[in-house]
């Protein structure tokens, strides 16, 4: 994604939880209310809403599934296709057993271009896209207690991966805390990134596949 990082004034964190397993845009992203046409709290339109507002957010994502339906990949506003983090967010689900945010091979889940973001307790899974099948990311990113799970894609980092270009300012660093990333396929396996990896408390890189093969299961915990 295009990556435009803006200096933002200090701002009251928002914390929007979604109530709808739908996919669907905000009506006015930037009025400080996560609500579609219909009235709905969307995950897409709790990014939209978090990515208008200056500061970092917060997202609660209940149990459920989230299948991403609107097509069009490549654009970089969390209104089609993958989900475009652009500010500082912090999203929290149930649990990876049970909040589970499908693409159904749409596009990427997350599309990350941001200082800070962290993810908790969500399985990303069928993501496909070029770079970054699952998640593809810019900046400080944080997974705990995720699965990352049967992403594709056709270059590299089948479940995760950081943006393969250089960004002024922002370095791109991955902490993932137990987590597990397991059956994504990728010219770089399940994880794909230039620098600055921290895996605690154990890193596996013999679990890396070969070009074009399936990953195995990498576990950190
Ligand atoms: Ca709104
Ligand atoms: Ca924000
Ligand atoms: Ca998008």
């Amino acid at each position: 994604m295009l990556c435009l990082v803006m200096t933002t004034l200090p701002a009251e964190a928002a914390t929007f939880t979604v109530d709808s397993t739908a996919d669907a845009v905000d009506a006015n992203p930037g009025d400080g209310v996560c609500a579609t046409e219909s009235g709905e709290c969307t995950l897409r339109a709790a990014i939209q809403e978090s990515n208008a507002l200056p500061g970092a957010d917060t997202i609660t994502l209940p149990a459920g599934t989230y299948m991403l339906t609107i097509p069009g990949a490549g654009e970089e506003f969390a209104a089609t296709g993958d989900l475009d983090i652009t500010d500082d967010l912090t999203i929290n689900g149930a649990g990876a057993a049970v909040t589970i945010v499908d693409s159904n091979g749409l596009d990427r889940i997350f599309d990350g271009c941001f200082p800070t973001a962290a993810i908790s307790g969500i399985t990303v899974t069928h993501g496909e896209a070029l770079g970054g099948g699952g998640i593809q990311y810019v900046g400080s990113l944080t997974v705990t207690s995720c699965i990352i799970r049967d992403n594709v894609s056709d270059l590299w980092g089948g479940g995760l991966a950081d943006l393969p270009l250089p960004i002024p300012f922002v370095e791109p660093r991955l902490t993932l805390i137990d987590s597990i990333v397991t059956g994504n396929s990728a010219l770089g396996g399940g994880l794909w990134g230039r620098r600055w990896w921290h895996l605690r408390p154990r890193y596996q890189p013999h679990h890396h596949p070969q070009r074009g093969q399936p990953q195995q299961q990498l576990v950190l915990q």
